[in-house]
Parts: structure tokens; C-alpha cells; sequence
């Protein structure tokens, strides 16, 4: 079994696509352990996405990642990084076929509709980032 972290981004959350997202998820045999909606603070989303600050994008990912609330979720299953990565689809939404969550809710390689862990350590690192150990006991 392995966790995952993942986020309905701000646009998918405004379009209110939530519930088809999470349909989704358990139809794919994924568990939903833990699920909260927040806000994120500019200093809260620059901290999240602290690996790509030197990117050209940067400003931008933070400015659309707070322009609204978000979904934060962590999901569970066999090689679940790998599942969920696979079930978003790629990065840039304009080019992820329809079959996919990104394909199907995004807009372009920013407004991309959802976000997943990309290795095992990144999940634990943003698992813990949004989620603390009491919220998750007993999960
Ligand atoms: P992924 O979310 O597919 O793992 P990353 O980790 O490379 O993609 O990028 C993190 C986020 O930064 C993406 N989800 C996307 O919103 C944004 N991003 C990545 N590359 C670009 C880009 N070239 N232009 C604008 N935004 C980008």
C-alpha cells in the first residue's frame, strides 16, 4: 500500500468538478483517507512549490494556486503515486487526452485542474506539508 498527496487546483474547484474528481478516484480503486478544503496563502503556496521558485513560472503557479480554494486530498492503494499520476494525465492539460482528469477539467499546462506527488519521498514531504499526524491517526 502507498499514499499519495494530491490537490483539486482552484479551477477545477471553482467549475465544481469535486465531486466527478473524487467519483473518479474510487471508481479507480483508489481510497480517499483524507480530505479538506482550504485557501492557500501566497506564502503557504510559494512554500509548497518551493522546488520550482527559480522557474519562470513561479509567480504565476502561486498567483493561480491562491486565486481560490482548493481540495487538499491524500489517497491510498497499490502504487498509488503511479495511479494517479496516470489517471491526471500530463502536465500541459491542452495536450492530455480526454480519458484523462487534466483532459477532461484543464485548460492548459498552468490551469491543469489537479496535482500529484510525483515520487515517494515528495508524497511524505506534502503529505506533511498540509496534512499533521493527528489529522491523519486512525485514517
Ligand atoms: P506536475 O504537476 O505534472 O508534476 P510539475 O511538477 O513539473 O508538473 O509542475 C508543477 C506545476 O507547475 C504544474 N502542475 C503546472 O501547474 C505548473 N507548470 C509546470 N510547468 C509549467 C510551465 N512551463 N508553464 C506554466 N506552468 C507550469
Amino acid at each position: 500500500m502507498q499514499r499519495t498527496f494530491a490537490i483539486i487546483k482552484p479551477d477545477a474547484y471553482a467549475a465544481g468538478h469535486q465531486g466527478a474528481i473524487l467519483s473518479r478516484i474510487q471508481q479507480e480503486g483508489l481510497r480517499i483517507v483524507a480530505a479538506k478544503s482550504l485557501r492557500l496563502s501566497t506564502q503557504q503556496a510559494q512554500g509548497f512549490y518551493a522546488v520550482h521558485k527559480e522557474r519562470p513560472f513561479f509567480g504565476d503557479l502561486v498567483t493561480f494556486m491562491t486565486e481560490g480554494p482548493v481540495l487538499a486530498l491524500v489517497l491510498e492503494g497499490e502504487n498509488a503515486i503511479k495511479r494517479w499520476r496516470d489517471i491526471m494525465g500530463p502536465t500541459n492539460a491542452s495536450a492530455a487526452p480526454k480519458t484523462t482528469l487534466r483532459g477532461q477539467f484543464g485548460t492548459n499546462i498552468e490551469r491543469n485542474a489537479t496535482h500529484g506527488s510525483d515520487a515517494p519521498e515528495t508524497a511524505a514531504y506534502e503529505i506533511g506539508f498540509f496534512f499533521s499526524g493527528l489529522e491523519l491517526a486512525g485514517l
